[in-house]
């Protein structure tokens, strides 16, 4: 299996983050990266595909806003990493306003996702990454395996959240319709719901997403992730959620992947993409399954056995010292 990451993803470098009232370390450290290429022999550096493949997903306005946000929050005279704090929630205009905070505001629905000075070019190049995997599967390979970070799964056509900025496995899935797939299925295996995904897919019957997650009634991001959303108009029955209780083991969670997997295989789809996160381990420290490195191979080989065109694209995982092998155990039941 051919394995994709590029150098420049490691230069995304939040400090701080609100966490539970907070200010506390930025758990989506860099240092996941090396953990994620650490564990790994041969590595291929992605292809830089351009910006199209970006725009085919992400509004122009929101990609500048991305390019640009760092730049505009130094000039307001401000320190550090550029955080929202005030939002265009219920019965505000939607203006477009200039100052940086608005945008900020904007573009974002938290307050845990900063914009640090090389945010941008560590997304772009992890959306390239993405791409290359998958032009390995539109290519013929059975599978690959992109070391996508930041992560991307939360984040939409318009808005970032949850450590996300650009969704890589949207990208991905995109550019596979854009090459001729008819048909693509994502399988979201991240502890926290794939909100970003399934919004920017939920109108649309070509693009299958499926999340296996913790309940949002408890957990991030709560307003996305609840069984009864299944799609809309063309996409009606395009989306499965599949929300699990805090403290779910691997036998707990198998029968969902199960029944997850027959709704991937009842699509028919050309081929898969997985968002893979290793925060659904027993002792990842921002999150609450129960999920050991052994489970990860027995996970791997059930979506494996699907036979489907598989690309795997790296998540969450916050245990950075057991985020390699995590993924390592994943991966190694695809051929
Ligand atoms: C991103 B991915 C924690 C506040 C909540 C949201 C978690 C985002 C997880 N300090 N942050 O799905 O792994
Ligand atoms: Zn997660």
């Amino acid at each position: 299996m051919k394995i994709f990451s590029h150098p420049n993803q490691r230069a995304h470098t939040p400090t701080h983050e609100l966490h539970n009232g907070e200010m506390v370390p930025y758990a989506e450290k860099s240092e996941r990266f090396d953990a994620l290429r650490g564990a790994f022999g041969s590595l291929i550096e992605s292809t830089d595909y351009g910006l199209d493949p970006i725009l085919a997903v992400h509004d122009a306005d929101y990609v500048e806003f991305l390019q640009s946000a760092h730049a505009a929050w130094k000039e307001a005279g401000r320190k550090g990493d550029a955080f929202p704090y005030a939002f265009p929630v219920r019965r505000r205009r939607a203006l477009d306003l200039s100052r940086i905070d608005a945008q900020l505001g904007r573009y974002a629905f938290d307050c845990g996702t900063p914009i640090a000075e090389r945010t941008w070019t560590a997304a772009y190049w992890t959306a390239q990454t993405a791409l290359s995997g998958m032009v390995e599967i539109l290519g013929g390979a059975t599978s690959s395996l992109a070391l996508c970070r930041p992560p991307g799964h939360h984040a939409g056509r318009d808005y970032m959240g949850g450590y996300c900025y650009l969704n890589a496995a949207a990208i991905a899935a995109q550019a596979a319709i854009g090459h001729g797939a008819q048909r693509v299925a994502v399988l979201d295996v991240d502890y926290h719901h794939g909100n970003g995904t399934q919004d920017i897919f939920y109108e649309r019957g070509d693009v299958l997403t499926v999340s296996l997650h913790a309940d949002p009634s408890t957990d991030y991001p709560f307003y996305w992730g609840h069984a009864d959303e299944t799609g809309d108009g063309a996409g009606q029955g395009a989306n499965l959620n599949l929300p699990m209780p805090r403290g779910t083991d691997w036998t707990g969670y198998q029968g969902q992947l199960e029944n997850a997997l027959e709704t991937v295989l009842d699509f028919k789809p050309d081929l898969l993409a997985v968002p893979f996160g290793a925060d659904t381990f027993r002792d990842d420290p921002i999150s609450h399954f129960e999920i050991d490195t052994t489970d990860y191979a027995a996970m791997g080989s059930l979506i494996a056995a699907s036979g489907l065109p598989c690309l795997i694209l790296t998540e969450g995982g916050y245990n950075i010292a057991h985020l390699g092998e995590n993924v390592k155990s994943f991966a190694g039941p695809f051929a």
